[in-house]
């Protein structure tokens, strides 16, 4: 596989990555059972037309890095899982518009889900790993954490907040075009929550500033900027194809190499000023 030019990828990322979230009227989910679950308006009608975006990973590098100011300087912020910004401000800024979270975490960690405030601020996402390229009926009957109980729950208690679920056709899209464009045959294991935020982002966004993604010089083998946890998975990928999502995203950076090393910050145009 000979790799794209970063402007034949963007192209490719753009026309054939889909992102959407699951509606209303779509498979499964048009049913009684579901009725009055789902979000009324779409993402984009609640988010509106964003301009400068901030994915902030959890990498432990994040810590002591001070740029809280720069992230929450930016019209809207994608944050991960159990991320807090409590106590962290200073290092990942406060501003939460999106938290993208794996159905692992609201499966597993329900009780903490349903309660922990971290989770109340914001356009909550969930995503779960569906088997490679099913259609929705199939995954419905087999996602791989059975999330759907908790996030009806969720629903009620907190009626207000969107809360969108992920349509999981999303994922392998992306990977099939992660894995066109690496040298190595990869595991087909679903791209990390870190991947499929940043790509969310740049369909809602002019522009997508990402945080420590792509590691600065505070690289470390800490896995969360919250958490004392030692472990070089995190970082490299051990499930997800983290080596190869990053090496895709470091391939289109329009920012300097210079920025990464610093404030492990690399800058992704948004989709909508992407011209094939
Ligand atoms: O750790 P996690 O990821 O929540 O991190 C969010 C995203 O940040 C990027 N990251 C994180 C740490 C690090 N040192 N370098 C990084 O680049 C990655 O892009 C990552 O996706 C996930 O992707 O959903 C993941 O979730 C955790 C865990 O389920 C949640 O934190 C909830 O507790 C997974 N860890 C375990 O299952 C133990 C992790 O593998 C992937």
């Amino acid at each position: 596989a000979a790799k794209l030019s970063p402007e034949k990828l963007l192209c490719q990322l753009r026309d054939r990555v889909n992102v959407t979230m699951i509606q209303g009227s779509d498979g499964p989910f048009n049913s009684s059972e579901w009725q009055h679950y789902l979000p009324e308006k779409s993402l984009n009608e609640t988010v509106g037309r964003l301009g400068r975006c901030a994915v902030v990973s959890s990498a432990g590098s994040l810590k002591s890095s001070h740029l809280g100011p720069e992230i929450d300087s930016h019209d809207a912020v994608l944050r991960f899982n159990g991320a807090p910004v409590k106590g962290f401000q200073e290092d990942v800024g406060q501003k939460t518009t999106i938290r993208l979270v794996n159905s692992q975490l609201v499966t597993v960690e329900e009780q903490q889900f349903l309660k922990d405030a971290l989770y109340n601020t914001g356009i909550l996402i969930v995503w779960d790993p569906a088997p490679y390229h099913a259609e929705i009926h199939e995954w419905y009957r087999k996602p791989d954490y059975k999330f759907f109980e908790a996030y009806k729950l969720y629903r009620i208690r907190h009626p207000e907040q969107p809360f969108y679920i992920l349509n999981p056709k999303m994922q392998w899209q992306l990977w099939d075009i992660l894995q066109e464009n690496s040298l190595e045959h990869i595991q087909p294991n679903p791209p990390s929550s870190g991947m499929l935020g940043i790509v969310i982002m740049m369909t809602l966004c002019d522009e997508v500033d990402v945080y420590e993604f792509l590691p600065s010089k505070r690289q470390t083998d800490i896995c969360h900027y919250y958490q004392k946890f030692h472990d070089r998975a995190c970082t490299m990928g051990a499930y997800h194809p983290l080596l190869f999502e990053k090496n895709l995203v470091k391939h289109l950076n329009q920012g300097t190499d210079e920025d990464i090393y610093t404030h492990g910050k690399v800058t992704l145009p948004g989709f909508r000023n992407v011209h094939c």
